[in-house]
């Protein structure tokens, strides 16, 4: 596969009806951290910007960046962030109500990163197995007692695992859906790999949040789909699901949660929470162009009142500080046009981070304790999804006569 490769069709009705909105300029992939010696390296550039097809309402990159070159070697772990660690252990506590666990349950997790929501599942005893591509991800969690198979979730490999392992009882897929092109082959797997009744449960992002809250950093070229019900329900069809319960999550700054089983027959309805949303989408104009023209004047919008005040605070000597080595803090630093002459460096709390720089803007990275020794005037929050814990945790700092600058819905000075 190339490196890149343009969307030119709808990956869930193949239409080519699309839409372009919010063309975010080239920018490096998100987690594509640099050591120190690779700075001067020449660094690859891809086009970011979204297309919304017109026939089925879904949201998608303008382009597909080969998954190899970004989640081979993959370099995010979910944080350890309480809010993270909540998620998760509520999604199994779940999943037990509605499938009863036992040792003999097998749960599958397509994108199990290091294991930890399986190491969850696994507490209720159920066997478990990782299904992810980083070779170096799927090493740790198997160190960890967390079988996991480097693979890339398809079809194919689902005929593989199920052949292998037998069918599972539950497959989950949180915050990797979204990061697939081959959604049909996806689902295609699914199909096969489930047992009869079997429940799919999967997380992503919200749509609705994302438009509604401004959190244009959260697309990225990992995230190649950007979902919301009305589409999703017509691929759930396609292959004999239904969505038997859909939850709003506040996790990555708003997110969904879809439980689906197999549908007896054609006539079997949605849940009504699902049938409820696709309302709220509507009411909102989520299926209108208007609404994607707004939301690009709006983070245009965005970029002016935030560089207008970090430049103001710098011609003050002001000396400001990054927090959160995310993704999203990549994209947005990239799109605003923030280096390491507005940002003296960002800190963070993933050790794996500490020393290396951010792709692009090479603003270098320390540990949160730097905060003490450097004591900024400013911290700009760019993991705003943390807010609350990150501000909690920096109480001593704000006492200091500190502040915090949030980007997301709003900028807005703490
Ligand atoms: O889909 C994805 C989303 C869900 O997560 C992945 N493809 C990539 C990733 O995006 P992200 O890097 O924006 O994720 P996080 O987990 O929102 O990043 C938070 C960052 O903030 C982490 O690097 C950890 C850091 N952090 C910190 O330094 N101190 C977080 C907390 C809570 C803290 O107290």
């Amino acid at each position: 596969m190339k490196d890149v490769t343009l969307k030119k069709k709808c990956r869930i009705c193949h239409s080519n009806n699309l839409y372009k909105f919010l063309d975010l300029s080239s920018m490096p992939i998100p987690n594509g951290f640099l050591k120190k010696e690779k700075l001067k390296d020449q660094e690859s550039y891809y086009d970011l910007a979204c297309q919304y097809c017109i026939d089925c309402g879904l949201v998608q990159l303008t382009n597909v960046v080969n998954p190899e070159i970004m989640f081979r070697d993959y370099l995010y772990i979910p944080s350890t962030a309480k809010m993270m660690m909540n998620n998760f252990s509520n999604l199994v506590y779940q999943a037990n109500r509605m499938h009863k666990l036992s040792t003999s349950s097998l749960v599958a997790d397509i994108g199990s990163n290091d294991g930890s929501l399986l190491r969850f599942f696994k507490s209720f005893g159920a066997k478990v197995l990782g299904i992810d591509p980083a070779e170096n991800l799927a090493k740790i969690a198997n160190e960890q007692g967390i079988p996991t198979e480097p693979l890339l979730f398809n079809t194919k490999t689902a005929l593989k695992m199920k052949q292998k392992y037998g069918q599972a009882d539950i497959v989950t897929a949180t915050n990797v859906i979204a990061h697939i092109d081959d959604l049909h082959g996806v689902w295609g797997g699914i199909s096969n790999f489930l047992a009869e009744d079997g429940l799919f449960i999967t997380e992503f992002p919200y749509l609705l949040d994302l438009i509604s809250k401004n959190q244009f950093d959260t697309i990225y070229h990992e995230h190649l789909s950007y979902f919301s019900l009305k589409p999703w329900k017509k691929i759930v069809e396609e292959y004999g699901f239904k969505i038997i319960n859909a939850e709003r999550r506040l996790i990555h700054g708003g997110s969904i949660r879809l439980t689906h089983k197999r549908r007896k027959n054609k006539k079997n309805k949605h849940a009504r929470n699902a049938e409820y949303l696709i309302l709220l989408e509507e009411k909102f104009g989520l299926y209108k162009p208007e609404a994607f023209e707004q939301f690009s004047k709006r983070v245009m919008g965005l970029k002016d009142q935030l560089l207008s005040l970090l430049t103001n605070l710098k011609s003050k000597n002001k000396k400001i500080v990054g927090y959160g080595a995310a993704a999203k803090g990549n994209v947005l630093t990239n799109f605003f046009g923030i280096n390491s002459k507005i940002l003296d460096f960002i800190v963070d709390s993933t050790p794996y981070k500490h020393g290396l720089f951010t792709p692009g803007t090479h603003i270098p990275i320390y540990p949160e304790s730097k905060i003490e020794e450097f004591s900024p005037d400013y911290l700009l929050i760019l993991a705003w999804n943390f807010a609350d814990e990150i501000m909690e945790k920096q109480k001593k700092y704000k006492k200091r006569g500190g502040h915090f600058i949030i980007p997301i819905p709003k900028v807005e000075v703490i």
